[in-house]
């Protein structure tokens, strides 16, 4: 499709926000600290309490590494030397709440937005953020929605559910050997969006499936859908969800003696599962979007280093990273953090990162994204494959 968005709607609409204000060489009005370093700010979105409040503090602290980083080394744009500042939000995961925090960012003139993290919340924000004309960086929100509106501005770093979803249907029929299928998912537009592009993929491979079920993100009891799904003795479940629900559908799914094996997306693919399903986590298969960290030249690196700071790497920690970095790369090639600036810059990304050769593709789309298969054996999750090709090196475009 098309982009919508012309760089004129968004040069009209977007000026840095002000901590004391100053006419750069461009003539826009440029936040100045009061060491005389320009202030460029960083909107990040992700929920930061409930039930996905570990996932959020992992997307936060992956763009807090990467500005550490930035911040650090010293960085120029336009012959200036700039700091970056995170303004952090919590949008709860809920679109409602999503929606006020993107006009909050508008509002406060950020830079550019890293997130959201959910599909649910990263779609209907991002509407505003077109309006603004603020370019906005989803470091894993995978709804093919997101980027197929034709919003110049929206950029993910991630493949998609259109990619994920079929590599997981591929796998659950060929290599998995499961013809008989049970689907659950948790009508987000994540979940379901998954659940709908698994399910074309299982039946173009062969394969059947024999129920659909539903539940909520807010969930906790499965039993009755459990109890039903037993009855028709299905090979694989899979769920399209998240891993707070995921993890106590394991438990119940061993406790009620349904042997089917399960399934799911990257919204599992994660320690907090372990955790929470404990001994029903073993055997249970799950993707992730790109190869593992330690297939990648900066991975084992950038592991090291972010668990040192903060912890084990929950899910989306490596995507923040890899989203702040191309974005201060295309600001310094721009000479400019003005988004209607540098954002043709973005377009043109080639960037060495920690979870993949970063470009993207006319819809904003990361090009060549492969998909990684991983099951929990031994308390950890252990790579099975990595399906489609990994995008193609390319000259790296950082200055
Ligand atoms: N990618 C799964 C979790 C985030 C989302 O797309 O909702």
């Amino acid at each position: 499709m098309k982009k919508l968005l012309t760089l004129a709607v968004l040069a009209a609409s977007v000026s840095l926000a002000a901590c004391s204000k100053k006419e750069t060489e461009e003539g826009a009005a440029a936040p100045v600290a009061a060491d005389g370093v320009m202030v460029v700010r960083i909107g990040h979105a992700a929920p930061l309490t409930g039930p996905q409040a570990h996932l959020g503090k992992d997307n936060e602290n992956g763009v807090r590494l990467a500005i550490d980083d930035l911040n650090a080394r010293g960085v120029e744009i336009g012959g200036r030397k700039v700091r970056f500042e995170m303004s952090s939000e919590d949008d709860q995961a809920d679109p409602r709440v999503a929606t006020t925090v993107a006009k909050k960012f508008v509002d406060d003139k950020v830079n550019v937005i890293i997130g959201h993290l959910n599909s649910g919340t990263t779609i209907p924000s991002s509407r505003i953020y077109y309006d603004a004309g603020i370019v906005q960086v989803s470091p894993s929100a995978t709804n093919p929605r997101y980027t197929q509106q034709g919003y110049a501005n929206a950029f993910r770093v991630m493949a998609n559910d259109v990619q994920q979803g079929k590599a997981l249907g591929e796998f659950a029929v060929q290599d998995m050997g499961a013809k008989k299928i049970a689907i659950i998912d948790d009508r987000t537009a994540y979940g379901q969006g998954l659940a709908d592009e698994f399910e074309k993929a299982v039946v173009a491979n062969g394969g059947s499936v024999i129920v659909r079920e539903f539940t909520n993100d807010k969930a906790s009891d499965f039993t009755a859908i459990l109890t039903k799904i037993k009855g028709l003795n299905p090979d694989v479940l899979f769920y399209g969800g998240m891993d707070g629900q995921g993890a106590p559908m394991a438990r119940q799914m061993k406790t009620l003696g349904l042997s089917a094996k399960f399934l799911g997306g990257d919204g599992i693919n994660t320690a907090e599962f372990m955790k929470l399903a404990g001994p029903a986590a073993e055997g249970v298969t799950s993707s992730l979007p790109g190869v593992p960290l330690d297939a990648m030249p900066k991975g084992p690196d950038f592991k090291q280093r972010f668990e040192a700071k903060y912890g084990v790497i929950q899910l989306y920690a490596p995507y923040c990273y890899d989203a702040m970095m191309v974005v201060a790369e295309a600001m310094q090639r721009a000479g400019s953090a003005e988004p209607a600036k540098y954002l043709p810059e973005m377009g043109k990304t080639a960037h060495d990162g920690v979870t993949a050769r970063i470009s993207f593709d006319d819809k904003g789309d990361l090009t060549g994204g492969s998909i990684s298969v991983y099951r929990v054996e031994g308390g950890q999750w252990k790579l099975l494959r990595t399906l489609g090709a990994a995008a193609e090196p390319a000259a790296s475009t950082a200055p």
